[in-house]
C-alpha cells in the first residue's frame, strides 16, 4: 500500500517536479530571508542563475550556527501570523535552534509521516502509542498530528512512567508503538520484570523508532522482544521533524521524501558532492516548506543514497540507516569511530545487555576508549573466571572490528541510567 503517488514518479517526473520546487524555493529565500539575500549576493550568484537541481552546488551551504546565529525567527520566510506552530532541539551547546511551521508545512510533515506509516501497514483500524516525549521535541506532536490526519486512534503516553505506560499498552490494545529505541528496550526490559508475557499481553504489530543511531543488532533485539517489524524513521526539526525518511518492510534503506527534500551527500572534509553509493555527509534542500525554508542544510548526518528502485513499488532515493553525526564521531588515536559500530559489535556477543557507555579519556597524551557494559542477569557477578573471558571477548571483537585497544568494563545489571527520549551514549572526557 502506497500512500501517495509522487512516491511512484519516474526519474523524469520527479526531476520536473524538483526543479520547479527548487527555482521557486531559491526565489523565496532571496526575495524573504535577508541573511539568504546576504549570502548570495556575497556568491555573487542570482536566484535565475538556479535552473535544476545540478545547479545547487553553485550554492553555498547553510549551517546549524547560522540558525543560531539568527535566533530566533531571523530565518523564517513568513510573518508570524502565518507561523501555526514553534519547535525548537535543544543541542550541545548554547541556544536552541528554533524552527516554525505554517499550515501548509504542517500539511507537508502530515502527509510525509503518512507514507512513513503506510510503509508499516499501518491504517485507520490501528492503535498507536505515542511514547515520544511531547513538547517541543518533534517526536511526540509530529507523530500525533499525522496519526490524527490518518484517523488512527493515537494514545499520547509521551515518555517516561514506564509501568503505566505497560499498563496502557496492555489495556488499551496498542497495535503500533513509536519510541525511541532506547525506550522501546526499556519499555521491553521493564515489562519482562514485571512480569508481563509480551507475547500473549500485548497486540502490537509494528513500531516506528528512530531520532538516535541504532546498530542492527539493537534493531532485531527490538522487533524480537516485542515480536514486531521495525520502521526506522528519520528526520530533523530544521527539515520538519520524523518522516523525512522510512524504511518499507522490503528494505532496511529508507525512502527519502525526495520531493519535499532534495538530498545531497558531501565529502566532509572537501565538501564536494560525492557520487551514489558513497558514505559521507547527508545536505538537504527543503523543496516546499513556507515557514523556514533552507538551501543545502548540513545535517551532520552520516549516510549514503542509492536511485535503485525498491521492490515495493517506490521510486524515491533510499538512503542507509545514519551511520552516525559528524561531530559525534570520536577519533581515537587516529581511528574515525562511531558510537553505533561499538553497538553493533556489542549487540553480537552472547552475555551482556545492550545497555552501555561509551567514554572517551586522555592518559598522558594518548587517547584512549572506555566502555562500561552491562552483563545479562543470567551472568553471576561473581563468577570471576566467566566474567574475565567475557571482558577478552568483548576486546577482542572491538580490536578485531575497530582496530583499536579499548578498556572494558564489566557493570552490574540495570546500573546504567536508562534514556526516556535520545540517549545520551558518548562521555568525551576529553572536551573538558
Ligand atoms: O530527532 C526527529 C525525529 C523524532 C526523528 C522521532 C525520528 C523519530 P531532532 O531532535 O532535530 O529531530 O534531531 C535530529 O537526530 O540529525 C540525527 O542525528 C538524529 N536522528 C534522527 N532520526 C534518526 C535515525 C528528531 N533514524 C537528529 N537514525 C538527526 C539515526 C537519527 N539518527
Amino acid at each position: 500500500m502506497i500512500w501517495s503517488k509522487e512516491e511512484t514518479l519516474s526519474k523524469s517526473e520527479m526531476r520536473r517536479l524538483q526543479t520547479t520546487r527548487l527555482k521557486e524555493v531559491v526565489e523565496r529565500v532571496y526575495h524573504l530571508v535577508p541573511f539568504y539575500k546576504k549570502l548570495f549576493d556575497k556568491h555573487g550568484i542570482s536566484p535565475d542563475s538556479v535552473k535544476s537541481p545540478d545547479d545547487l552546488q553553485k550554492l553555498p551551504f547553510t549551517k546549524k550556527q547560522d540558525l543560531r546565529d539568527n535566533y530566533p525567527y531571523g530565518m523564517f520566510a513568513v510573518p508570524m501570523g502565518e507561523i501555526v506552530r514553534i519547535h525548537s532541539s535543544s543541542g550541545t551547546t548554547g541556544k536552541p535552534t528554533v524552527v516554525g511551521y505554517t499550515e501548509s508545512d504542517m500539511n507537508v510533515w502530515a502527509e510525509v509521516m503518512a507514507r512513513a506509516f503506510r510503509m508499516g501497514g499501518v491504517t485507520s483500524q490501528d492503535i498507536m502509542q505515542n511514547s515520544h516525549g511531547y513538547g517541543l521535541f518533534t517526536g511526540g506532536l509530529g507523530f500525533h498530528a499525522a496519526a490524527e490526519k490518518m484517523k488512527v486512534a493515537v494514545i499520547p503516553s509521551s515518555t517516561g512512567f514506564t509501568s503505566r505506560q505497560l499498563l496502557l499498552l496492555k489495556d488499551f490494545g496498542a497495535t503500533v508503538l513509536t519510541a525511541t529505541p532506547s525506550f522501546a528496550l526499556h519499555l521491553a526490559e521493564v515489562a519482562k520484570n514485571e512480569g508481563y508475557d509480551i507475547k500473549r499481553d500485548f497486540r502490537l504489530k509494528a513500531g516506528f523508532f528512530g531520532a538516535e543511531p541504532t546498530s542492527i543488532g539493537m534493531k532485531e533485539e527490538i522487533a524480537k522482544v516485542w515480536g514486531i517489524e521495525y520502521h526506522e524513521i528519520y528526520g530533523m526539526s530544521e527539515i520538519i521533524g520524523p518522516g523525512v525518511g522510512c524504511n518499507c518492510t522490503h528494505t532496511r534503506l529508507l525512502h527519502f521524501q525526495e520531493d519535499h527534500f532534495y538530498p545531497e551527500i558531501i565529502d566532509p572534509k572537501t565538501l564536494e558532492v560525492l557520487p551514489e553509493g558513497e558514505r559521507g555527509e547527508l545536505v538537504v534542500t527543503t523543496l516546499t516548506k513556507q515557514a523556514l525554508p533552507l538551501i543545502r542544510y548540513k545535517t551532520g548526518d552520516i549516510t549514503s543514497i542509492t536511485r535503485v528502485p525498491c521492490k515495493c513499488g517506490r521510486t524515491t532515493a533510499r538512503i542507509e540507516s545514519i551511520v552516525g553525526r559528524s561531530d559525534d564521531m570520536l577519533l581515537i588515536g587516529g581511528v574515525n569511530v562511531f558510537p553505533s559500530q561499538i553497538e553493533h559489535v556489542l549487540s553480537t556477543i552472547e552475555g551482556i545487555a545492550l545497555h552501555y557507555q561509551i567514554i572517551a579519556k586522555k592518559k598522558g597524551y594518548l587517547d584512549k576508549l572506555e566502555i562500561d557494559i552491562e552483563v545479562d542477569e543470567s551472568i553471576m557477578v561473581d563468577d570471576v573466571a566467566k566474567l574475565e573471558s567475557l571482558k577478552s571477548t568483548i576486546s577482542k571483537a572491538l580490536l578485531n572490528s575497530l582496530y583499536i585497544n579499548v578498556e572494558v568494563k564489566l557493570v552490574a545489571p540495570k546500573s546504567i541510567e536508562r534514556s526516556e527520549g535520545k540517549s545520551v551514549r558518548v562521555i568525551d572526557e576529553r572536551r573538558k
